[in-house]
């Protein structure tokens, strides 16, 4: 037996990838139902491409979104993810914020990826945005993989270098067109793995993991876009400690229970009265706590 890395994955067809770089058709042996791209497997070849998947290995972390009932995972054994944002269409801060915070409760570093930054005044127009998110700590690379591939590609091979880097991001922002810079052949590969897993559905629906080409070194991992990233798979202690605004003022409440809505003397709405705190910020606060309370029965929370 050998390992591999999982590429993709419709329902119980997978590929994947060999640290020698073949990528085969794989089945799992038994029930496997919560594996996912970038999971490490034990499989046994069959010959003619074929494998089974004998063994998922234990992961180093996970990203995962949900629903009031489910969790669902979007990638696995990452080093790092980026979202990618652009000034039009309109990128959604409820949004980011939700990846961002996922992605900490992970201890995964991620970064903002502002991409058609060509679009000067539109560009202009976010500045005080993403000015927030860099005030929070967040990494901001810029580019235009549009209009400038080959200065998007100087900039992302050394951040990308030697390590499995999840892209994530709304439809619109240039995801595709930034992998296409990276990945000259990635139309073509993703054609042959919806092939291959008969997907039969439209080739961005699923994520897939692409090795990028030499002289490049890591993997990306490209995902489809979203309109909803719910947490409530997260517990309420979970997100506070995922917002880096928080940090400094957790525990700092004069009630141990304080909810952070009502009660006198708590240290997060003083820091939003006196400017600390942002206000939208905060109301995303409220909002996933009220969303959780309301949905998400607490036993499958992790
Ligand atoms: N102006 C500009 N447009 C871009 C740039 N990158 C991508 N686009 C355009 O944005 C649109 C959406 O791009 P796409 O890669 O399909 O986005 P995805 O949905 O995130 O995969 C397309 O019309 C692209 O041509 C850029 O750097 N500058
Ligand atoms: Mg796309």
């Amino acid at each position: 037996m050998i390992e591999a890395t999982v590429e993709a994955r419709h329902g119980h067809r997978l590929l994947v990838l060999t640290d020698d770089l073949r990528s085969l058709a794989a089945v799992t042996r038994g029930r496997k139902s919560d594996i996912t791209v970038g999971d490490r497997v034990r499989i046994e070849e069959l010959g003619a491409g074929q494998a089974v998947i004998e063994e998922v290995l234990p992961r180093r972390n996970r990203i995962q979104r949900s629903d009031a009932w489910r969790a669902k995972s979007l990638a696995a054994n990452l080093d790092q993810a980026a979202v990618v944002i652009a000034p039009s269409p309109p990128f959604s801060d409820d949004l980011l914020s939700r990846v961002l915070i996922e992605a900490r409760t992970q201890d995964l570093p991620v970064a903002l990826l502002v991409n058609k930054s060509d679009l000067g005044p539109q560009r202009a127009a976010i500045e005080p945005r993403i000015a927030l998110y860099r005030s929070l700590g967040y990494e901001v690379l810029e580019c235009s993989a549009g209009a400038d591939p080959e200065g998007t590609v100087a900039l992302m091979t050394p951040w990308l270098a030697g390590k499995t880097t999840l892209l994530l991001g709304q439809s619109g922002m240039g995801k595709s067109t930034l992998v296409n810079c990276l990945i000259p052949d990635a139309n073509l590969r993703t054609q042959e793995i919806s092939i291959a897993l008969a997907s039969g559905r439209h080739t961005t629906t699923f994520t897939r993991l692409f090795q990028l080409p030499a002289p490049m070194t890591g993997r990306i991992i490209d995902s489809p876009g979203f309109q909803t990233f719910g947490l409530e798979h997260l517990s309420e202690s979970q997100r506070l400690h995922a917002m880096p605004e928080c940090q400094a003022l957790l525990g700092q409440c004069r009630f141990h229970s304080c909810t952070h809505r009502e009660e006198p003397g708590c240290a997060i709405k003083a820091a939003v009265q006196d400017g600390r705190f942002d206000a939208r910020r905060y109301s995303l606060l409220l909002k996933l706590h009220e969303e959780t309370r309301v949905n998400a029965p607490a036993s499958w929370r992790r």
